[in-house]
């Protein structure tokens, strides 16, 4: 990255390096030898515009088309956007909306948007996902969007009454494309809702295994504002939600349309307070390495101890917090997940037997490193049998701790 992506300023500055890792979500089939790709990870923060930032692009295709995350494997993830699908109709006037998603993945939040009666449409560049979602009844097109994309189904689809585009904003490189193809398609009085990892959380947190290649940007309302001011768009009203370690949704109407709430200020005021100068950046960058440093502790001296430890949940986080700490499958015996589509397969760079949940009771380690923390409570209370047979978790943000 030479220039901000909102802003294009070039004064980006520097304020982590963990180092060179595998993609995120680049499973490895069992026997490949092809050694997986690394990148720099780096994160940059804008002077200028605020916005935090990777230092490196890795081409969309390579990241998205063959796509192993999928929304519904994450129950917790279809309740939540069951809840979004019911807010979004109290929020609309319109009785029969045209809802269109951008990064739609296998379809869950449009199935529980048609259920409440809506005209729907995905927008899913995963090739697989697209047909799935397509299969199961939510018309998907496989597609990256973008402006171009956005006056084609102007043309053939009208204007959508609502847009919504979840942990996608982040994602995108020509996030100003994006916005503006939002522009192009939304109806006069149209709501584009959008939720993404908050950086404000990420960095009180110390959620850096959140930071991988998928995640270009590490947003915040400032910037984000100024992008959808070039194309006369307002954010109204915006709340702060639990999912992915904390997240912001932000809903978004053409200057003018809606009544901007008092939360939007509140937050641009404490935002504006959290991450100005410096000073919490160089706090997070400390932050993370004392992280590494506690859980790696943690490891070996259970290990030291003959302790047999697994992971739970083949997180694209997991890339990132296993390869910065050099936990490999020396350390991790196998990652038990609930995703068909990355069971039998091996974690990037580490190369950890991805195997179906049940292997935690099934094969009994002594611990298992909660990977997918996000998900702690749901996956404490469906793990009794195991809790019970003597097994515990690892909670690894944002210090390594034992629980229950
Ligand atoms: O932005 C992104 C977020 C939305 O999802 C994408 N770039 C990639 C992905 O990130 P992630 O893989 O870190 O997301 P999750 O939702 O934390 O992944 C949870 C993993 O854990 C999934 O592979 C499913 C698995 N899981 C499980 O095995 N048992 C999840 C739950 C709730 C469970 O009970």
């Amino acid at each position: 990255m030479e220039r901000c992506r909102i802003c294009e300023s070039t004064a980006l500055w520097c304020f982590l390096d963990l180092g060179s890792t595998p993609l995120a979500n680049a499973l490895v089939y069992p026997g490949s030898d092809d050694r997986e790709a690394r990148y720099p990870l780096e994160l940059l923060r804008c002077e200028e515009c605020g916005l935090v930032q990777l230092s490196v692009v890795v081409r969309p295709e390579i990241l998205f088309r063959d796509y192993a995350y999928s929304t519904s494997a994450s129950f917790p993830m279809v309740e939540h956007f069951d809840g979004l699908a019911a807010e979004i109709f109290q929020r609309t006037t319109v009785a029969n909306p045209f809802v269109l998603e951008v990064g739609s993945n296998d379809g869950t939040l449009l199935r529980a948007v048609a259920r409440r009666g809506a005209r729907v449409l995905g927008i899913e560049p995963a090739t697989a996902l697209a047909r799935a979602a397509t299969a199961g009844g939510v018309e998907s097109l496989n597609l990256f969007f973008g402006s171009d994309v956005a006056r084609d189904l102007l043309t053939d689809r009208g204007p959508a009454d609502i847009m919504v585009a979840n942990n996608v904003l982040a994602h995108i490189d020509d996030l100003p494309g994006v916005i503006e193809g939002v522009a192009t398609l939304l109806s006069e009085r149209g709501i584009f809702v959008a939720e993404f990892p908050y950086v404000l959380d990420t960095l009180e947190r110390v959620e850096y295994d959140t930071v991988y290649h998928e995640h270009l940007s590490y947003l915040a309302l400032a910037p984000l504002e100024r992008a959808l001011a070039r194309h006369e768009l307002t954010v109204f009203d915006i709340e702060r939600i639990s999912t992915h370690g904390g997240s912001l949704r932000i809903w978004v109407a053409r200057a003018g349309a809606r009544q901007t709430s008092a939360a939007v200020t509140g937050l641009a005021d404490r935002e504006q307070r959290a991450v100005s100068g410096r000073g919490p950046f160089e706090r997070f960058a400390r932050e993370v390495a004392n992280s590494r440093d506690a859980l790696r502790a943690m490891m070996s001296g259970l290990r030291s101890e003959g302790a047999r430890i697994a992971g739970y949940g083949a997180t694209a986080k997991s890339t990132t917090l296993l390869t910065y700490c050099g936990l490999g499958a020396d350390a991790i015996e196998f990652i038990a997940d609930s995703t068909p589509a990355k069971q039998g397969r091996l974690t990037p760079g580490t190369r950890i037997p991805i195997v179906p949940e049940e292997a935690i009771v099934e094969r009994r380690p002594d611990y298992a490193l909660l990977l997918a923390w996000n998900y702690a409570e749901r996956i404490l209370e469906r793990s009794t049998a195991y809790l019970r047979g003597g097994g515990r978790f690892i909670h690894p943000i944002p210090y390594a701790r034992i629980i229950p």
